[in-house]
């Protein structure tokens, strides 16, 4: 083959490359021929194209033949003429004078029409379809997005550990490991670390798996996420609301312009997006136990909502939306009592729109040690383990308060997603550890 420079798909779908040589290289995605013809279409990590190989215009038989023989997945360089092709896929094609086949592959196992549960065991083949692939990309441009945000905002990105030696979010979720003799847990949150950090860096951020032995199979749970973690000193309920939307409207723009071309794939208008504007409606807990009765749906004070109710509180709604004050006892024992109402917490959980769920949870903190200590009794918590936290509460305790996103299923709202198994390439769940 020539020394011509390896393309990018989307660089040649650009249209400034029409009527020159190029030279491109992935994956076939489809491929059939006919006498003296193969129609391909290539696939990299940017997009389709097809390629088109007609015997009397190669360059080498041995390329023509070796196509003939390639199957889908084989790895391949090509190299042709580009031009215009409005029935091709992005309206390119590769009329091709030199194919070599890197790596033939054997008979691929996916096919169409094939059953979740096939799909699920052939992930590592999976993670090559367009739909996950586009997907992938919205994820890592909320990383990214979020990550200039904080920076902008003055946040530090800090590293907590995953192994831990307490529960932050109850120890029904907890699982746990073997550690030298001892038991460990595998982090639920960062939250208490994090709130360790906040006496040295005041603002600080981080971005961590997540682990919850949850049994519920839903399309909103996974037993390891993505956890994207923020705490602030010097800050109650009410700041801490005002960087969630701003956080989850900045995510929101930057994707819709960063990803068009993928949530278009979706079937997602970047404009639904774009129409994610500060700031949010908020509901205290008892209106939203209100408005579900309009609505025909009775919970006792203290319920917590399940996916029907999330649902019907958002139907009516494009933003997401706020539930605050929550009641104590359906709670954590961190979050801090309203002083105007002991019932509740100063708390919020924040809602996507279109059924997709409890995106954030967050509250301020509970400062004072001895409350902290009740709490934890009243929750038969081993104090001792708590120590260390309590110790926070000891020396310079300060008004301050954080949030923690469910970075998948932001993801699964973005992307109009069905399912959160989507939004991570090996989804962990109480059926499925492998591949
Ligand atoms: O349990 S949370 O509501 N809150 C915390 O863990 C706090 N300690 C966070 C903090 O203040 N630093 O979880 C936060 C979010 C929740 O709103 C969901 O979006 C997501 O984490 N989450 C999950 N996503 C996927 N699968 C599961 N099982 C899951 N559990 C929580």
């Amino acid at each position: 083959m020539s020394e011509l420079p390896f393309k990018k798909v989307d660089e040649l779908l650009g249209g400034e490359l029409v009527g020159e040589r190029v030279r491109t290289r992935g994956w076939i995605y489809r491929t059939r021929h006919k006498g003296k013809m193969v129609f391909t279409v290539i696939r990299d990590s940017s997009g389709i194209i097809q390629a088109t190989l007609f015997k009397g215009d190669m360059e080498s038989e041995d390329d023509f033949n070796d196509a003939k023989k390639a199957l889908v997945e084989s790895s391949v360089e090509v190299e042709g003429i580009l031009v215009e092709e409005p029935r091709a896929p992005g309206g390119y094609e590769i009329q091709v004078r030199r194919f070599h086949v890197v790596h033939f592959a054997e008979i691929f196992p996916i096919t169409k029409d094939q059953s979740e549960e096939f799909l699920m065991d052939k992930r590592h083949l999976w993670v090559r379809s367009r739909r996950l692939t586009a997907i992938a990309k919205i994820k890592h441009s909320l990383f990214k997005a979020a990550r200039e945000w904080f920076d902008e905002q003055g946040f530090y990105e800090v590293t907590p550990p995953i192994l831990t030696g307490s529960a932050a979010e109850g120890g029904a979720t907890l699982f746990e490991v073997k550690y030298f003799g001892d038991k460990a847990y595998l982090s639920q949150s960062a939250q208490l670390y994090l709130e360790a950090m906040i006496f040295s860096l005041e603002n600080v951020y981080s971005i961590t798996p997540s682990f919850r032995a949850e049994k519920s199979r839903t399309r909103k749970h996974l037993t390891e996420f993505w956890h994207l973690e923020a705490e602030e000193a010097w800050t109650g309920l009410e700041g801490n609301i005002k960087i969630q939307e701003e956080l989850l409207s900045h995510i929101a723009h930057r994707v819709a312009e960063w990803n068009r071309k993928e949530l278009e794939f979706l079937g997602r208008d970047p404009k639904d997006l774009l129409k994610i504007e500060t700031p949010f409606p908020r509901y205290r807990y008892s209106e939203a136990l209100d408005n579900l009765r309009k609505k025909g749906v009775e919970l006792e004070w203290g319920d917590d909502f399940g996916a029907p109710e999330e649902r019907k509180l958002t139907e009516d709604e494009e933003l997401p939306i706020f539930v605050t004050h929550w009641p104590t006892e359906a709670k954590a024992f961190y979050m801090r009592w309203d002083p105007k109402d002991t019932r509740v917490v100063l708390n919020d959980d924040m809602l996507a729109p279109e059924g997709y769920g409890e995106i954030f949870g967050a509250s301020e903190r509970e400062t004072d040690v001895n409350h902290l200590i009740e709490r934890l009794k009243a929750e038969d918590a081993n104090i001792e383990d708590y120590e260390w936290y309590l110790d926070l509460r000891r020396y310079g305790s300060v008004q301050h308060s954080g949030f923690g996103m469910g970075v998948e299923r932001v993801v699964a709202w973005l992307s109009k997603a069905e399912h959160i198994r989507e939004t991570i390439p090996f989804p962990r769940t109480p059926s499925r550890i492998r591949p």
